[in-house]
């Protein structure tokens, strides 16, 4: 295994995992107008809760009926939190409606049980939009994860957000102080919720940025939790729903992915956003998301969020659980019944598209990982490798201080799960890339496999893992790097199971754990592999590639890809005529 500390074109595609291929020009569905019945909302607000109505409640999936049997905000505004953290975790066990507050209420707080791999222990996912944190923040979080010990830990996500590892329930009602304090939330950030609003890692500091997306990521963050109070018009939606808000031509946020995507565009001298809607990954289905025909000036993006949410909240069927995203709903309506549906929670707007995007579509994505110049003189911004997101509480604590010391006390996550320092003078710029962390651990300059390198949690932690996949994802990049040379990055991503946390649909060579059989017969860690996944403007979702290839026969496999489509030279003979690159 690695020796990072994990604790404290045309190779022939087998099958497409898209059932359904969406192109811009192309709308989700077959679009027969759904009949006035079906465009009944099916909840309604009961006490400032919104609850599924009883006509509605026929074959409805299990987590809606938890839903149903109690109103999980209650666990957040009622301060439930504090009674059930002071109740023995024997007892808690002992009553099903305590068990599921552990297993699935606290969610709504963003706090998720680790059950099976952590029993007794939580992971705790924040709210960070636009991947912005400052050194206070990561400085609390650190100390939490410090008192831990062994038992603690932290990543960034591929949502350009934290999570901390470790935590036991009697200590929640003082951290969720601690966090208050600090000007975090945990807030409505798992389940049936809104997820972090990614935005631009660059924003306002890169001199090529359309737009400084903060500010939007903000509003949205402060609109769906209502400030980090709890916000319950949207804490009881039919599934989780994601959001971003573009603001580089290189789309880091990216918005083909994303149930919501703002794309800038100009309208009659005005700015404003293009909106795409639909974009997700499940299990069963992955859809890139497809234009909704509307455009929203930049004072809008508030309330068209809000009309796009109620629309899904108030019709998205409750069934079949993985038919319950909100693309599946526009499908049922036709892209143009969905968008009536949005247009008419948002009266008296005009809402057409505009042609004026901003968004250059021949762009090279550019790598942020290095020294950049910022668009403020005398400063640069630092993009580190944070080796697959993990992070140990001395490193948070570490960051800060570099943070404090060299920039402005800020640091910025990426979907990369990769950390940006920003506002670093010039003239310090040598001294912070002399810190023992940046040249022991989170370097600057990663060779050039690990700077595309992607892994979901897997079953270090996660309870619905297939393989374990952070230790192996790093283990089998060293293995390859020492095999082949290559002079552009080649993004590979890893993910635990078909929930695809980790993007494998988007990587150039994505890795989705299986049980496969080895050449003996013997049942073993596997992975299918997924090629061609592209991101920026001609996006495309990857496409199967080989199916149930045992994680121990996978370096050969990776190298020969490699050097087929990605033009990897191997190590030997690179030596023997010098051209590429070698020490990466
Ligand atoms: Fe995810 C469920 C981790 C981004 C699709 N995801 C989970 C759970 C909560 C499962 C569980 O209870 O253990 C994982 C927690 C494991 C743990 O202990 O960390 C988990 N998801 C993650 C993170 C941490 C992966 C990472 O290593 O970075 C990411 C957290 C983002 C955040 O800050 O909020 C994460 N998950 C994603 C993404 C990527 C994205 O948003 O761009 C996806 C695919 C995109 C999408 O959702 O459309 C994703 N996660 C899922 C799904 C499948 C959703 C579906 O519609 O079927 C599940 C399972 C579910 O929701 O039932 C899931
Ligand atoms: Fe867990 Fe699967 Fe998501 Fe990985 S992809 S974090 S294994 S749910």
């Amino acid at each position: 295994m690695s020796s990072l500390q994990l604790l404290p074109p045309s190779l022939p595609a087998i099958r497409s995992n898209r059932r359904l291929r969406a192109s811009p020009s192309q709308t989700a569905a077959p679009s027969a107008p759904p009949d006035a019945s079906r465009l009944e909302p099916r909840v309604e607000e009961r006490d400032g809760y919104w609850v599924l109505k009883e006509e509605f409640r026929q074959g409805i999936n299990p987590q809606e009926k938890v839903k149903l049997e109690k109103e999980p905000m209650k666990l957040v505004l009622e301060r439930g939190i504090d009674e059930l953290a002071a109740i023995p975790f024997k007892e808690i066990e002992s009553s099903k409606l305590t068990k599921d507050d552990i297993d699935v209420r606290l969610k709504w707080l963003g706090l998720f049980h680790r059950r099976k791999h952590q029993y007794g222990r939580f992971m705790m996912r924040l709210k960070l939009p636009n991947g912005v944190t400052t050194s206070e923040q990561t400085r609390y979080l650190g100390i939490v994860v410090l008192s831990y010990g062994e038992h603690g830990c932290a990543d960034v996500t591929t949502r350009q957000n934290w999570q901390i590892r470790g935590v036991e329930l009697p200590h929640v009602p003082e951290i969720l102080d601690g966090l208050d304090r600090v000007g975090l939330t945990s807030l409505q950030s798992g389940m049936d919720n809104v997820r972090n609003p990614v935005g631009n890692p660059l924003a306002g500091i890169d001199p090529h940025e359309i737009v400084d997306t903060r500010p939007y990521t903000n509003l949205l963050s402060q609109f769906i939790t209502a400030n980090g109070r709890g916000n319950t018009d949207f804490t009881n939606l039919p599934r989780k729903w994601n959001v971003c808000v573009v603001g580089s031509h290189d789309l880091f946020e990216h918005p083909h992915i994303n149930d919501l995507a703002y794309m800038p565009a100009m309208k009659n001298g005005r700015f404003g956003f293009n909106l795409l809607v639909g974009g997700f990954f499940s299990p069963k289905r992955c859809a890139e998301a497809v234009p909704l025909d509307v455009w929203v000036p930049g004072e809008d993006v508030v309330p068209v969020c809000k009309a796009v949410l109620e629309a899904y909240r108030d019709l998205g069927t409750r069934g079949n659980r993985q038919k319950t995203r909100m693309m599946w709903l526009i499908d049922e309506l036709g892209i143009e019944g969905f968008r009536s549906e949005v247009v008419k929670r948002m009266p008296g707007q005009e809402l057409e598209r505009s042609s004026e995007d901003m968004v250059q579509k021949q762009w090279e994505r550019r790598d942020y990982l290095g020294v950049h110049p910022q668009k403020q003189a005398g400063l640069s911004f630092v993009g580190i490798h944070v080796p697959v997101g993990r992070v140990q509480a001395q490193d948070m604590i570490e960051l800060a201080r570099l943070a404090d010391e060299y920039g402005s006390g800020e640091l910025r996550l990426t979907v990369e799960q990769n950390i940006i320092i920003p506002n670093v003078k010039n003239s310090q710029l040598e001294a912070l890339l002399r810190e023992p962390l940046l040249k022991e651990r989170f370097s600057p300059e990663p060779a050039i496999l690990m700077k595309g390198l992607v892994a979901c949690t897997g079953n270090q932690f996660c309870g619905q893992a297939i393989i374990e996949t952070k230790a192996r994802a790093l283990q089998v990049t060293e293995e390859v790097q020492k095999r082949v040379a290559l002079e552009h990055p080649v993004r590979m991503h890893w993910t635990g199971c078909p929930n695809t946390c980790g993007q494998v649909q988007v990587a150039d060579i994505g890795f989705m754990g299986c049980m496969t059989r080895d050449k003996n017969g013997k049942v073993c860690e596997g992975v299918d592999v997924y090629l061609g996944g592209r991101i920026g403007s001609d996006s495309h979702l990857g496409d199967l590639f080989k199916k149930g290839v045992p994680c121990n026969d996978l370096v050969p496999l990776v190298v020969d890809i490699l050097i087929e489509q990605f033009g990897a030279v191997p190590r030997e003979m690179e030596e023997e005529d010098g051209e590429h690159e070698g020490g990466n």
